[in-house]
């Protein structure tokens, strides 16, 4: 039996050498300390010792065993300090390569003048509301002084959805709400998106729209005025007037378009003014009494002004784009040229 341990010790010995997995090891295990393994087959042959010799035999038998626990334990942990190492070489980060660059997106074209527009008048003490998209008839027209069957509605084509409901054709009806939520003074501006049946190269049959509104006593044409040339000068950058010309909206009277000095030329006549001085920007007048009696405000004491601004016309005119379409394509190769550094 002597024989037998000392060759199983020699046998242990060089599988220690090859174990290099956690199989080898469970094999290791197995042939060793199993219960078919070589310690429980020596444990079964002591049967077979001579009496007096026993406790002596199975001491030796039991040091083998505390042995090949030892070796066992000692492979174990070298296992898992290799399987440790293996894995933080697979899992390593490089802390010294570049990172992958992510391109970092602008703002649209649209939202950049929207936003310019928003301050300028934020500075002269505007309040910002937004209107919903899909309006009724009443406040898109009818409390706008423009009466069922009457001409003037023909002045903008409408998406109707409904008898009663349509795509709003301006951010007006907006203004209707404030005006019957709140006393004045008022000063807001509505800004959103509008629809109307119309398509060619400067017009779309979505665009975005920033309407104004001020309601006061003593609100004149000329406050409009005033303030539409700081207007004009901040959003231009430059030293710009404006000139008022007479329109008509049912809306409004009097109703002015309101043209810029050329901002390109000064004035002299240039092609982007066609050789005129001056270049349309939006409209504007004083709100109709009806407009300001249709929502419980009495005209005898307050007055108001009104104007509207074609968002994607001075964006338009700002930035030299000759085509609306350009605005609404998404490419990639236009937008990028709006970036902020
Ligand atoms: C209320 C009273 C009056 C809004 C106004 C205009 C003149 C105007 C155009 C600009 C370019 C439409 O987008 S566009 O084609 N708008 O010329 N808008 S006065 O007047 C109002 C609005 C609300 C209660």
């Amino acid at each position: 039996m002597e024989q037998r341990i000392k060759a199983l010790r020699e046998q242990m010995e060089q599988q220690i050498a090859q174990v290099n997995s956690k199989e080898k090891m469970a094999n290791f295990w197995q042939s060793f300390l199993g219960k078919k393994g070589s310690i429980a087959e020596l444990m079964k042959g002591l049967g077979t010792v001579a009496k007096e010799d026993r406790p002596a035999m199975g001491k030796v038998i039991n040091d083998f065993k505390v042995q090949v626990e030892e070796q066992y334990n000692i492979l174990s942990e070298r296992m898992e300090q290799l399987e440790l190492q293996a894995r933080n070489r697979r899992e390593a980060v490089d802390i010294t390569m570049p990172a992958v660059r992510r391109p970092v997106g602008g703002l649209h074209p649209l939202t950049l003048v929207k936003n310019e527009i928003i301050n300028v008048f934020s500075g002269m003490g505007f309040d910002v509301f937004e209107g919903p998209e899909i309006e009724d008839d009443d406040h898109n027209f009818t409390r706008l002084n423009v009466p069922k069957d009457h001409p003037s509605r023909d002045m903008q084509d409408t998406f109707y959805l409904e008898d009663d409901l349509l795509l709003r054709t301006q951010t007006s009806g907006g203004q209707i709400r404030v005006m019957d939520r709140q006393k004045p003074p008022i000063k807001v501006l509505v800004p959103g998106r509008v629809f109307r049946s119309d398509s060619d190269a400067t017009h779309s049959p979505m665009f975005h729209q920033m309407e104004g509104l001020v309601v006061d006593k003593g609100i004149t044409l000329c406050d409009l005025q005033g303030m539409l040339d700081q207007f004009v000068q901040q959003l231009f950058d430059a030293d710009v007037r404006t000139r008022l010309r007479p329109s008509y909206f049912p809306f409004t009277e009097p109703s002015v378009e309101v043209d810029v000095s050329c901002f390109e030329c000064g004035g002299k006549g240039c092609s982007l003014c066609k050789h005129t001085g001056w270049i349309e920007v939006l409209g504007g007048g004083v709100v109709h009494p009806h407009v300001l009696e249709n929502c419980g405000i009495d005209p005898s004491v307050y007055s108001g002004i009104a104007f509207g601004i074609g968002i994607e016309r001075i964006t338009m005119l700002k930035y030299g784009i000759n085509n609306i379409g350009l605005l609404f394509e998404n490419d990639l190769r236009f937008l990028e040229q709006f970036k902020e550094a």
